[in-house]
């Protein structure tokens, strides 16, 4: 492990994806060994630009990183991007398609892209995902990008993790903010209005003012709501100016303790998530245990048994059969 450190540490990408399969490996054998890279690597960590990207299927994510990834590295950045897919769960793999997007930073050699891990629930495929950006700091990338993907539940689970919440919309917004759940718009820290191009520039406009207005009301009295940039990974419109702004308001946050603040909130919930996931993993690790489960869920939704009392139950049982 101290090699394998002192190589990621160096910038290796080869070595970074080895580490990377190895805290995603869910054999005993390897979470010791994982653990313990980590702990080296733990002091070499943080100091990165950590961006959430978010928005619908198809409003073009993956083709925004690549072009602003780009940007950035041409600027000097060293730039990772992870994906969480909850439904990588489900398949056991992760949407490689994303990569074909991202053809050319893929194969910038300051540039690094890790596909979602998969299998497991969201907390897992999140927590596994928060510590290959660990990994990716120590390996010496300065900005990460985080993309989400598929809907749902991602969003939380990525904002949870990230300095700046990016929630990316199509110029169709005046439709799409009442598709786009609430939660989400509340959780940006900016929103770009991409696709602001060619035919399409009118109507982004458009959603770009809808979108102010709809941000003020949710942070009504604040100097400074987040920002709604227009842009277009096709002609490469706004990419600069959003990641001024982005610049901008993270030092401004890093000189009042707000960005400290937050990553303390993150690591504090992170804790919480972690022990949370281990005891109830311990807990179905009982065959017992795991039985009494499955007929709780079945009377609790057939109504006759509250949730409330099923856990208690549950929680008693397993306690008289360990003494
Ligand atoms: N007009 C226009 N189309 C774009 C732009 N960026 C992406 N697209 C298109 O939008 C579609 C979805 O892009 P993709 O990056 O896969 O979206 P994702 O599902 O959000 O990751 C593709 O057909 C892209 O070519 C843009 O800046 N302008
Ligand atoms: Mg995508």
């Amino acid at each position: 492990m101290q090699q394998l450190a002192a190589a990621i540490r160096s910038g290796d990408r080869a070595a970074l994806a080895r580490g990377i399969t190895l805290i995603e490996s869910r054999r005993d054998a390897d979470t010791a060994a994982a653990d313990e890279l980590l702990q080296l690597l733990l002091p070499h960590t943080g100091r990165s630009a950590r961006i959430g990207i978010t928005g619908a299927p198809g409003v073009g994510k993956s083709t925004f990183i690549e072009a602003f990834g780009l940007r950035r590295c041409a600027e000097g950045h060293r730039v990772a991007v992870l994906a969480v897919d909850p439904s990588s769960a489900v398949t056991g793999g992760s949407i490689l398609g994303d990569k074909t997007r991202m053809t050319e930073l893929s194969r910038h050699p300051h540039a690094f892209i890790r596909p979602s891990p998969g299998g497991g629930t969201l907390g897992g495929v999140a927590a596994r995902t928060r510590e290959a950006m660990l990994l990716c700091e120590a390996a010496g990338f300065d900005l990460v990008l985080v993309e989400t993907i598929g809907t749902g539940q991602s969003e939380v689970a990525v904002h949870g993790m990230v300095d700046w919440f990016l929630l990316l919309l199509s110029p169709a917004a005046g439709d799409e903010l009442q598709g786009i759940k609430r939660g989400v718009m509340e959780l940006a820290d900016g929103v770009l209005v991409h696709k602001a191009d060619g035919d399409l520039a009118a109507a982004a406009d458009r959603a770009a003012q809808q979108c102010l207005l709809a941000l003020r009301v949710l942070h009504p009295g604040d100097a400074e709501p987040p920002p709604v940039v227009l842009g277009s990974s096709s002609t490469g419109r706004g990419l600069d100016d959003l990641w001024q702004v982005i610049e901008h308001r993270l030092a401004a946050r890093r000189a009042s303790g707000a960005f400290a603040a937050r990553r303390r909130q993150q690591a504090d919930d992170w804790l919480d998530t972690a022990v949370q996931d281990r005891l109830l993993g311990q807990f179905l690790a009982d065959p017992a245990t795991a039985a009494a489960m499955r007929s709780a869920r079945e009377r609790v939704a057939r109504g006759e048994l509250l949730p409330s009392a099923a856990a208690r139950q549950l929680v008693q049982q397993q306690r008289e059969r360990r003494t």
